[in-house]
């Protein structure tokens, strides 16, 4: 194999973000942006004493455009690093959980042959196509996101890269068909070895959950369901599982042909593969609601069950009969109901969520006497947790089983180090199963859950604004005016609520030690409701203020009403204090959920 060494300069802004580093298509489609990355990511591994060389690694993606470009490039890239095998799943489709599992599962039984790790390509829920984003991450040995400490040092290569190393000869792999492709010498072994791309996460799966009682559920005559894989890369998942595991109609499932633009402009969704009430739109109408969450009038009645993926599969969204569940309340209902699961059935070790999610996991861990831990916006951050009194950490405490989840549609455990859109689903489907052992019966289904969880716990109400495409400037002078002036708000009061907290969150890794700042600002009331506000890190132009709402009701007061309204009042309290619109010039949010 020839290996080429090609001169380059550093590219500016290739820090990765919340999860990878995200830009508009065609910046990545300019060599040699992805090239610099790449090699900037092999540098960093082999800095840190990664057996790169002989080594397997994983490569593959959600499917949207450029998406087998970049696996094409990486191959050959990888080949030059010394990489001895590249794993792809088929189409170079793997969904963000699954190229999870399949780090951390394929090589059983493989000696010597587990993934140093892997690259996956996604902008997950933004759009894609050539006018969109694209975006690449890399995962450790772990299979979840590398931490910062690995990202910082990426980050710090891409500022000195004067060269990059690949092999332009290699042909083009085809990774329509499963099989071997053997591409080097014998003095430089090098395979691409492509293979089906559900095999590993549905294998998977099939050890957490009793799939006979999900398909009795599914198989029952009184129980629809549907599901929207949004045109993303869970399509093949959901026909897997749903239509080969659990023998469900097809009819069942919606916008599972993975596709380059998620339906692109002229879908329902416009192209956001992100499953929530503003995205969702085929989804949220046919389980009757609006984009508010409220019930609407439909020709025929909605189903019992209503999930949804984003573009790689990592995000979900659960929704009942004209009901919506909302990711922090479902985070706290699966862990409260774990037991219902195989994988769990002698309880958790531990749980967790970031810190923007509601508190309702707490009330939960708290009952349940487990540790509860709250970490910064992003799921790198849970995988240390998870891995903690392994082979990694052998003197830290073991935490798993464990459950963990954020308020942006992202719930997991520690089967994978990454959130797992159909695990979140299955674990529904699993715990409805349990609560419905009589066939006979009336189906007791998602809202009689939810609701007799907020009758036991109280309910967090809770919602988030999104102010997308914000001037950067403003958005940074808001936050850092905020954080001046929080110390003087400690005891005002505010439309009757006193602040008894203000800070800026800063994350302190007890397992590796690593200190993470300025992870959002926030304000805790007396009563323990919240505003929290972030500066988004996966956008790729401009700025998206988050700003997150919460207040707590006892199971003694009101718990029938509508989120959104709940917490206007300390909206109107945190646009106060804030000063968004003077800073940002915005009257209202882009998106709220
Ligand atoms: C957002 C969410 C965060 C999530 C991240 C990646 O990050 O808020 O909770 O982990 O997206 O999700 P940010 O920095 O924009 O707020 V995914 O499905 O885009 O990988
Ligand atoms: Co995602």
């Amino acid at each position: 194999m020839n290996v080429t060494t090609v001169p380059t300069t550093p590219i500016d802004g290739q820090k990765p973000g919340t999860s990878g580093l995200r830009k508009k298509t065609k910046t990545f489609m300019e060599a040699p942006y992805l090239h610099n990355f790449v090699q900037s990511v092999f540098d960093a591994l082999v800095a840190e004493n990664v057996p790169v060389k002989g080594s397997t690694l994983v490569v593959s993606g959600d499917g949207r455009f450029y998406n087998k470009t970049a696996i094409q490039i990486i191959i050959k890239m990888a080949a030059a690093a010394g990489v001895e095998r590249v794993w792809c799943g088929t189409e170079g489709l793997l969904s963000t959980p699954a190229t999870s599992a399949v780090i951390r599962t394929r090589s059983r039984g493989l000696k010597g042959m587990a993934p140093i790790g892997g690259f996956i390509l996604s902008a997950s829920h933004n759009p894609g196509g050539i006018d969109e984003d694209f975006g690449i991450k890399y995962n450790g040995e772990n299979g979840g996101p590398a931490p910062e400490k690995v990202t910082n040092l990426i980050y710090t290569k891409t500022t000195t890269i004067s060269e990059y190393k690949i092999c332009n000869d290699l042909p083009d792999v085809d990774l329509s068909t499963p099989g071997s492709y053997s591409l080097g010498t014998p003095d430089t072994p090098f395979s691409v070895q492509v293979f089906p791309n559900t095999e590993d996460h549905v294998g998977l799966l099939r050890q957490v959950f009793d799939f006979g009682a999900i398909k009795a559920l599914i198989q029952r005559k009184d129980f629809k369901f549907v599901y929207d894989s949004m045109n993303g890369v869970q399509g093949p998942y959901a026909k897997a599982l749903f239509i080969g595991e659990f023998g469900a109609s097809p009819d069942s499932l919606m916008n599972c042909e993975p596709k380059e633009d998620f339906g692109g402009h002229a879908s329902p969704s416009h192209g956001h593969a992100d499953p929530n009430l503003t995205h969702a739109v085929e989804l949220v109408a046919k389980m009757g609601l609006n984009k508010l969450g409220l019930p609407v009038e439909t020709k025929t009645e909605p189903p019992d069950f209503g999930a949804a993926a984003d573009g790689d599969a990592d995000r979900n969204m659960i929704m009942g009969n004209r009901f919506f569940c909302s990711p922090s309340d479902s985070l706290a209902v699966i862990v409260a109901n774990a037991t219902c699961i195989p994988y769990y059935k002698n309880g958790l070790k531990g749980c967790a969520r970031s810190m923007p999610t509601s508190c309702a996991l707490d009330l939960v861990a708290k009952k349940l006497g487990i540790p509860c831990f709250e970490v910064p916006t992003g799921w790198k951050f849970f995988g240390n947790l998870m891995d903690s009194g392994t082979a990694m950490f052998p003197d830290t405490p073991v935490y798993t089983p464990f459950i963990c989840g954020e308020e942006s549609f992202g719930t997991g455990g520690d089967h994978v180090r990454e959130k797992d859109g159909m695990w979140a689903v299955l674990a529904w489907l699993q715990i409805i199963a349990a609560k419905n052992p009589d066939p006979s019966q009336p189906l007791v289904g998602v809202a009689d859950i939810v609701k007799a969880h907020w009758a036991e716990y109280g309910r967090n109400y809770y919602a988030r604004y999104d102010y997308e495409g914000v001037e950067k400037d403003g958005a940074d002078k808001m936050m850092a005016a905020m954080v001046e002036a929080q110390p003087s708000l400690i005891g005002t009061t505010h439309g009757g609520m006193k602040i008894a907290k203000a800070d800026m969150f800063a994350y302190d890794d007890s397992i590796d030690k690593t200190v993470s700042k300025n992870q959002g600002i926030r304000f805790i009331f007396e009563d323990g409701s919240r505003f929290v506000f972030r500066l988004s890190g996966t956008g790729v132009a401009g700025a998206t203020v988050r700003m997150y709402l919460e207040k707590y009701a006892a199971p003694t007061e009101d718990l029938t009403l509508h989120a959104f309204d709940v917490v206007k009042p300390i909206a109107d309290i945190a646009l106060s204090i804030s000063k968004l619109t003077e800073f940002t010039g915005r009257t209202e949010p882009t998106v709220i959920t």
